[in-house]
């Protein structure tokens, strides 16, 4: 049995990232001894010469590809990149009869329409190292692989919630370029641990990681970030929900950093409700050149109708810790969801300002996924019609701010260039990343926003 992954990601705003996911997938097949190489087509200019070369040479069994991303959820200036992965399926049918399968976060969203629309065999939804085993594992008694094919068979981690993160094997970065991703501004990533409890209603992160939080052992987390130092990887992005919580947890992986005295920078997604002196403290002390909140409003209607686990105190408190500290914050926000009016969005950016945060990352619009509270409301409210597959984007954009929010949005910029509106490619664009990493700029580019302050 043999395997060919595939990461067609060549998404390179705001950084390329590299495939994390496909590494597990790796790391699995690898601890089996299951026979298998990788094609990454990120810096890939020539991807069908790429594809074929690696088909005709190694004759798969099975390509096996990881969709990351469907799209840029970005509002107005949305870009899809489904029909790059139609075209990448494409190529592979003319080079290979095998068996094409699908997975990654991308493609755990949206299961059943993605295996239709890019016309793939088998699709595995969720964390996909028990999954993919075992299907590899009944192929080879079956002896045929011919059953699955057009098959529209979709295999999910419906146990999720059991996983013991302890008992994966460690993500194998082996046949992968890890270092071209740093030399072009992206960071090593690690995952500290899956899962989130929390229900933001247009949030997608416990469809994909389960509700249930499952740590990692940070012994072997500092395990692997020594083995990448080793090979001069020292910037990495925590790629976990929200690294805060648990609390214990993320002090624990601190401590273990600081205790082997390893010389690394990290930056991560963090949640202001969890957030200490002592936690920054540790935060720095290991690396931490920066933490990312998820604070979507800072008004108090808005943040009960998105869901969100904290109050606006919550939000100046933690600000106010940063800032003792000397820690770079940036808060990310979200506008336009069930209830905003102009002036709920008014108060957030006064708010916002208020806090002083080193950058602000601010969408306008909200991607709506099936599964979250928010496709409820938009389907209540007529914006999802019956038989939406959710292919073409839907984004929910309350009408009371419509027509006002682009405008508003504009002019607020002009006079805070320490904001960043993806959508609107607003104080970002390939350009303006191209250049900044042409000037050694390594991690977030939100976090040099201090120096334009
Ligand atoms: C951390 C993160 C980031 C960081 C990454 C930093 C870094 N250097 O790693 C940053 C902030 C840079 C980022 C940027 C973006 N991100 Co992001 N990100 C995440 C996040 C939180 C974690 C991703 C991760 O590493 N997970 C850990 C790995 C191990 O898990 P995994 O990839 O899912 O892999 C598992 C399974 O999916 C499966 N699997 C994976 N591949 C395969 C293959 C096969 C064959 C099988 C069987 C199984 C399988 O098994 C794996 C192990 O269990 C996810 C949300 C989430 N919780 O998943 C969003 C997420 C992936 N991002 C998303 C998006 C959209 C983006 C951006 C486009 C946003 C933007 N407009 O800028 C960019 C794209 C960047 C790029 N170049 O691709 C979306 C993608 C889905 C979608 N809506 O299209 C997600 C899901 C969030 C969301 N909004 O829903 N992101
Ligand atoms: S936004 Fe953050 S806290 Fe809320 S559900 Fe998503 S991952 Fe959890």
């Amino acid at each position: 049995m043999k395997i060919l992954l595939i990461s067609p990601n060549t998404e390179s705003l705001p950084d390329p990232v590299f495939p994390l996911g496909l590494a597990c997938i790796a790391g699995i097949l690898k601890k089996h001894s299951i026979n298998h190489k990788v094609l990454d087509l990120c810096f890939i200019a020539d991807y069908e010469t790429a594809i074929k070369a690696a088909l005709i040479d190694y004759k798969p069994d099975i390509a096996a590809l990881s969709l990351r991303n469907v799209d840029n959820v970005s509002y107005p200036h949305y870009i899809s990149y489904l029909k790059f992965y139609r075209k990448v399926i494409k190529t592979i049918k003319n080079y290979s009869h095998g068996l094409i399968v699908l997975g990654g976060s991308g493609y755990s969203l949206l299961p059943n329409q993605l295996l239709a629309y890019l016309e793939a065999d088998v699709g595995f939804a969720g964390a996909g190292e028990f999954t993919f085993l075992d299907f590899i594992n009944r192929i080879k008694k079956k002896k045929n692989l011919s059953l699955y094919k057009n098959s529209g068979l979709v295999i999910s981690q419906n146990s999720a919630d059991d996983l013991n993160m302890d008992h994966l094997p460690p993500p194998d970065r082996s046949l992968l370029d890890c270092l071209a991703y740093l030399k072009k501004g992206g960071m090593g990533n690690i995952q500290t641990k899956r899962g989130c409890p929390f229900k933001c209603i247009y949030c997608t992160y416990p469809i994909i990681e389960g509700s249930t939080v499952r740590t990692r052992d940070p012994a072997l987390i500092a395990d692997e970030i020594e083995k990448l130092l080793k090979k001069n990887i020292d910037n990495f992005f925590f790629v976990d929900n929200e690294f805060n919580y648990p609390l214990e947890h993320a002090e624990a992986v601190c401590c273990e950093i600081i205790k082997r005295k390893l010389s690394l920078k990290w930056s991560c997604y963090a949640n202001p409700k969890f957030i200490t002196p002592g936690l920054i403290d540790l935060m720095l002390e290991s690396g931490c050149t920066g933490l990312e909140f998820g604070t979507d409003a800072a008004n108090p209607e808005m943040l009960l109708n998105m869901g969100k686990n904290f109050s606006v105190a919550d939000l100046k408190k933690a600000s106010q810790i940063c800032h003792k500290a000397g820690m770079a914050f940036c808060h990310s926000l979200l506008f336009g969801g069930p209830g905003e009016t102009m002036d709920t969005v008014k108060q957030s950016c006064s708010e916002i300002i208020s806090m002083s945060p080193t950058a602000v990352v601010c969408m306008v619009g909200i991607r709506v996924f099936p599964g979250t509270l928010l496709s409820r409301v938009a389907k209540d409210e007529g914006l999802i019609k019956p038989g939406e597959d959710f292919i073409e984007p839907v984004f929910y954009l309350a009408q009371a701010v419509e027509k006002k929010i682009l405008p508003f949005i504009k002019s607020w910029s002009k006079n805070n260039p320490t904001w960043i509106f993806p959508g609107l490619n607003i104080n970002i664009n390939t350009n303006l990343q191209e250049k900044l990493r042409r000037f050694g700029l390594r991690g977030p580019l939100w976090e040099y926003m201090k120096n334009l302050k």
